[in-house]
């Protein structure tokens, strides 16, 4: 059997050339950009974290699905392209990714297919702002995010800033002690909780360095054991949001969503930009900070898995 995948992946010739080359690629994904923040700041936000990992050594690659390929590396008038589309843009899920393949409509991917194309691509080491999780609420309405199916099964370490709040950390956690994901907090005993920088949950294992981090993550893969890891990064203090208001307006989002019946995948997207207008763009903000610090992480870890 040959690997007719490869026939879907267009790997950009500078991310081709470094995964060539043993040199540490970091993967970005695209959600973040069409429905995570509103144009123009996404597309700055874009550019900036290809940035962070390039002055840090490491080559960025921003996943998308446009054109019938499964892109590995967006060029700046693809990242425009689909910033501009916006929520226009279809977000991808696993479940969406070969009618996204089969329409040659733009694919916006979320942080399960960005795993999954990563790991076609050979990207160890991928960076976001938040993962999805476990709804609030996930006792009635099963919303609980394929990233976390996802996270069982692929070998991706994704490097965000722990949990948002519009998700139940504790039920998150659990489902990700039952599918063995390990919860790595990067100097921090305390779950970040994206907009703060501890929660009232722990995570598994607090690692200090970007090596031991790299040297867990070779370890956990060279023994066989499939699956993603968590590496929660604090947002840096000084772009921190005080709890009783971010709570106040995360509280008031997802009573609107409940309200209206914003339902399946429509829920998170809803949920990011009715925080981020409450807030009046000070959540938003905060979510570019919190992105860059990410990246940086990810690309010293990814730069020590290469060594
Ligand atoms: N959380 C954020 N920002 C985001 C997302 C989540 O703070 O942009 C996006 C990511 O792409 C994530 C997706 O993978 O939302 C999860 O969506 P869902 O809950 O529908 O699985
Ligand atoms: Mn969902």
């Amino acid at each position: 059997m040959t690997n007719k995948f490869a026939t879907y992946l267009d790997i950009a010739p500078e991310v081709a050339q470094a995964l060539a080359a043993n040199q540490p690629v970091v993967a970005l994904e695209s959600t973040i950009i069409s429905h995570g923040m509103p144009y123009p700041q996404n597309v700055q936000m874009a550019g900036q974290v290809e940035q962070v990992i390039r002055d840090q050594g490491a080559t960025p690659a921003t996943i998308a699905i446009m054109d019938g390929k499964l892109k590995v590396g967006l060029s700046a008038d693809d990242i425009e392209r689909l910033a501009k589309e916006g929520q226009a843009a279809t977000k991808v899920s696993r479940r969406d990714v070969a009618f996204l393949l089969a329409s040659k409509k733009i694919g916006a991917t979320t942080v399960a297919s960005t795993m999954i194309i990563a790991e076609l691509a050979g990207i160890k080491i991928f960076a976001t702002g938040g993962i999805g999780g476990v709804h609030r609420g996930a006792e009635t309405s099963f919303d609980i995010s394929a990233d976390l199916e996802e996270l069982s099964q692929t070998n991706v370490a994704v490097i965000c800033a722990g949990i948002k709040s519009i998700l139940n950390l504790g039920l998150t956690l659990e489902y990700l002690e039952t599918k063995g994901v390990p919860v790595i907090g990067y100097q921090t005993d305390s779950l970040p909780a994206f907009y703060a920088r501890t929660s009232a949950h722990n995570v598994d294992y607090n690692l200090t360095t970007p090596d031991a981090i790299a040297q867990v993550l070779k370890i956990k893969w060279d023994v066989g054991l499939n699956g993603g890891v968590i590496i929660a990064n604090p947002v840096p203090k000084e772009a921190a949001m005080p709890e009783a208001e971010i709570t106040q307006y995360i509280d008031q989002a997802l009573k609107e969503a409940a309200e209206q019946n914003i339902l399946g995948k429509l829920a998170t997207p809803f949920l990011l930009a009715r925080v981020s207008e409450l807030t009046q763009g000070k959540s938003l903000a905060t979510n570019i900070v919190l992105v860059l610090n990410n990246a940086k992480l990810a690309a010293q870890i990814a730069i020590s898995f290469q060594d």
